[in-house]
């Protein structure tokens, strides 16, 4: 993100050199910093806003409901939106239930590695698993479902958390010459930062719209991924720089 605002904004020096004025050229510095106008390489992905996530859903992320005004103007701004939607089968291996003495919120080692126990959410088919009914985005053109592996999770909407099934929306992405990627929804701190670490590793200039999410938070988690997602070079901005 930050390389394509420089060629951004050397369009922007370009066009105020050229009219040779300090004041023209020192507000088209500041203009270009905080601007981000979406075009065709450019894709929304909007993270499960589902039921679920929402006050009161199985695993509700709080406010998570405070997002869907922001991302709904947003996804306006995009000809590319991506939707994913978490989506479990009954038995899936990150409930607790599935884990006898053990409770939502506790850790097992699986064979890929540690696995937060979450309360049963988001159960393919059922209201709970739907998009949240507020959500208005009706030229979305792909929705990507994750976590329907029973024995795998998946907060990324790249790689499953085996870190080798992969889930097709790189490929989408990627045959749709799409080079940017604007990262919103629930949560920051799970499948939102993990979609991000992936997008870098997949190649993609990746942006987190941090007023369009929000986090779990369990245990310092939201800290933790904002530091991770920083040092995998993720831009953290506003909505406010998308127009
Ligand atoms: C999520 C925990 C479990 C998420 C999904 O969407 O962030 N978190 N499953
Ligand atoms: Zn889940």
């Amino acid at each position: 993100m930050k390389r394509r605002l420089f060629i951004q904004r050397l369009g922007a020096l370009t066009t105020a050199t050229a009219t040779a004025s300090a004041g023209t050229l020192f507000s088209a510095l500041a203009q270009a910093s905080s601007t981000i106008r979406p075009g065709p390489q450019d894709a929304l992905i909007v993270i499960d806003l589902q039921n679920c996530f929402l006050p009161g859903g199985t695993l509700a992320v709080q406010k998570g409901d405070q997002t869907i005004e922001v991302i709904n103007a947003l996804a306006k701004k995009f000809e590319n939106v991506v939707l994913t939607q978490d989506w479990h089968t009954s038995d899936h291996i990150s409930f607790a239930s599935q884990h006898p003495g053990k409770k939502p919120y506790e850790t097992i080692t699986l064979p890929y590695g540690e696995q937060v126990l979450w309360p049963m959410h988001c159960v393919q088919g059922t209201a709970d698993a739907a998009i949240a009914s507020a959500i208005d985005i009706p030229h979305a053109q792909v929705i990507v479902r994750k976590g329907y592996h029973s024995g795998v999770d998946s907060y990324s909407a790249f790689i499953e958390a085996d870190g080798k099934t992969y889930t097709g929306l790189s490929g989408f992405l990627k045959e749709r010459n799409i080079k940017n990627v604007y990262l919103c929804g629930l949560a920051t701190d799970f499948c939102v930062a993990w979609s991000a670490l992936d997008a870098r590793k997949l190649g993609f200039n990746t942006s987190v719209i941090e007023d369009a999410s929000r986090g779990i938070d369990l245990n310092g988690s939201l800290q933790k991924a904002w530091s991770q997602m920083q040092q995998a070079g993720v831009s953290r901005i506003q909505s406010k720089e998308i127009i």
